[in-house]
């Protein structure tokens, strides 16, 4: 994995965050991608030291500016061997009927348009190369719908449809394609989804949830097999969650 080069969205937080960290440790160059460049700087600065980081601030939201962002990548960064499209969130947790159409729009404009968006930016020079390995980061809500959770448990159903999608146009050309699905992992997910209120600090309290860097080390172990061997789609939850709405807490 040494020498590879890998593209991260959502880098400057949880498991997008952690991902950056286990592939420095690696040796694998990194493309790390977010909105917030205070974050991207320190985030460089650490990780230079054990591999080669460049970062890009670009909203995957904004077509344009993503697929700029990608052009202006400078030659020792432009043939990107892995993508990870991880950046996403959820935005409220709302009956259908009192939906927050923004709300909505962020889902869908986030987590679906804008993984199509890095994607199509990105797969051009990998169906050239014949070679290249995508991960997309779908969720035990892709897997299940539960209360409330419509528009997101949509948004990351989409997600795995298109990662098997994927899968079948790039096979031709010999490029992996899987989807890493996790339950509840401790990140600033919760706050975004909440909009900073209280009630986020008590999504992982009473169990023991899955760290960012659990996801971070099974995303390593996926890019790392042999090449004659995919990972396609993986469900990971904590010992104490069983499905989405059942959580074994003290
Ligand atoms: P965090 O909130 O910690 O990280 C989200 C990341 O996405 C940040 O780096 C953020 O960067 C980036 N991001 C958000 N919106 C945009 C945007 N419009 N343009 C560019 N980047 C954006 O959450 P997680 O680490 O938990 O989430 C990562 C992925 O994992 C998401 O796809 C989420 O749906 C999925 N997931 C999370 C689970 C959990 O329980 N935490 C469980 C299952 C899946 P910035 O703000 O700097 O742009
Ligand atoms: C994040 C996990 O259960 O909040 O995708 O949808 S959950």
């Amino acid at each position: 994995m040494k020498g590879k080069t890998a593209l991260i969205t959502g880098a400057t937080s949880g498991i997008g965050r952690a991902t950056a960290e286990e592939f420095a440790k690696h040796g694998i160059n990194l493309i790390l991608c977010g909105r917030r460049q205070e974050r991207l700087d320190t985030i460089q600065q650490a990780l230079e030291k054990e591999t080669d980081v460049y970062t890009l601030n670009f909203d995957v939201r904004d077509k344009d500016a993503t697929f700029n962002a990608i052009a202006s990548l400078p030659d020792n960064f432009k043939t990107i061997d892995i993508l990870i499209n991880n950046a996403g969130n959820a935005h409220g947790l709302d009956p259908i009927q009192n939906g927050n159409v923004d709300d909505w729009d962020a889902m869908m404009d986030i987590n679906v348009k804008g993984l199509l968006y890095v994607s199509k930016a990105v797969i051009p020079q990998m169906t050239e190369r014949q070679s290249g390995h995508i991960i997309n980061i779908g969720s035990s809500a892709g897997k299940e719908v539960y209360a409330k959770g419509n528009v997101y448990c949509a948004s990351k159903h989409a997600v795995i449809a298109i990662t098997e999608g994927m899968r079948i146009d790039l096979n031709p050309f010999g490029i992996k394609v899987g989807a890493i699905n996790p339950g509840l992992v401790e990140t600033e997910f919760s706050q975004v989804r909440f909009k900073g209120d209280a009630v986020a600090d008590n999504v992982y309290k009473g169990y023991k949830a899955l760290q960012p860097e659990d996801i971070a080390e099974i995303i390593y172990f996926t890019i790392s097999r042999p090449s004659h061997v995919n990972i396609a789609d993986l469900l990971v939850f904590p010992t104490a969650q069983a499905s989405s709405s059942i959580i074994s807490k003290s």
